[in-house]
């Protein structure tokens, strides 16, 4: 693995880590978090907030030429994207999972080179689950290589999805209807973050969202293509900063979740 590569996948693993000590206190003591609505079911909290300035401190004390999207902005600084290196994170993906003390929420850490994501992390502190991979190195959680699933039926396990009020509420009901009517049968987990690791490790079938930002789900789409899973191409038109919806799945699903999903990808 290029030197690059290697330093970064490294770091982006240790604040991973460092960064999931700090949200697992604040879920510990969530009587005392400070929490403000960004909009209709759309919260943050000082522990979003908090997380994501020590991750961007790290990184870009270790590597200061390089861009940084968070999903909170919370250093302060202004947006930095750079071709040759930009960091895309979300401090606390599952925000309200995290809220409400449901264990549906992770750290989710991508780095992405010219247009694309080459790097994700994604670390569940309840779980001391830390899933890692680069583009052309395989996928690992807690260094044991992923397994996607061999499914060829979407009866054959279960089918994550997201929603949000970015998007109708037919854009969800109208793709959860063909699953069901398919004999599949799907789960809403909170984190979108999560439900990719779950993909690229075999325990999801597959997962979509008909909006989702690039900080909840670049660093899982690195996870599940280099566990050998599809995944639609996220960044296409203005992925980056405007969002996109997105498909991943195991190989053996890929048409049969298309047409489910329905979504012009
Ligand atoms: C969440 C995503 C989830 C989506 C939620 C929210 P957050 O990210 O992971 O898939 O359905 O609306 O966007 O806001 O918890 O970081």
């Amino acid at each position: 693995m290029q030197n690059d590569y290697l330093e970064r996948l490294e770091l982006a693993k240790q604040v991973a880590r460092s960064s999931g000590t700090l949200a697992l206190d604040y879920f510990q003591n969530r009587d005392e978090l400070a929490v403000s609505n960004k909009g209709v079911q759309n919260r943050v909290t000082e522990a979003d907030q908090e997380v994501e300035r020590l991750i961007f401190k790290t990184i870009t004390e270790a590597f200061p030429n390089d861009g940084f999207l968070g999903e909170e902005m919370a250093s302060g600084e202004p947006v930095k994207l750079v071709e040759e290196g930009t960091w895309v994170v979300d401090p606390i993906d599952g925000t309200d999972c995290f809220i409400y003390g449901l264990p549906s929420w992770c750290i989710s850490i991508a780095w992405m080179q010219k247009g694309e994501a080459r790097i994700g992390v994604v670390y569940d502190p309840l779980r001391d689950e830390l899933y890692s991979a680069a583009v052309g190195h395989g996928a690992d959680l807690n260094g044991k290589q992923l397994q996607i699933s061999s499914a060829t039926e979407l009866s054959d396990g279960l089918t994550g999805v997201g929603h949000s009020t970015r998007v109708q509420p037919i854009a969800t009901i109208e793709p959860l209807q063909r699953l069901l009517e398919a004999g599949g049968m799907f789960i809403r987990s909170g984190s979108c973050a999560s439900s990719l690791a779950w993909v690229a490790s075999g325990r999801l079938l597959g997962y979509f969202e008909s909006h989702i930002n690039s900080w909840d789900c670049l660093a899982g789409i690195v996870l599940v293509r280099e566990a050998g899973g599809w995944v639609n191409d996220f960044l296409a038109l203005d992925g980056l900063t405007s969002g996109n919806p997105i498909i991943a799945v195991a190989p053996g699903l890929v048409e049969k979740f298309k047409m489910v999903c329905g979504f012009k990808v």
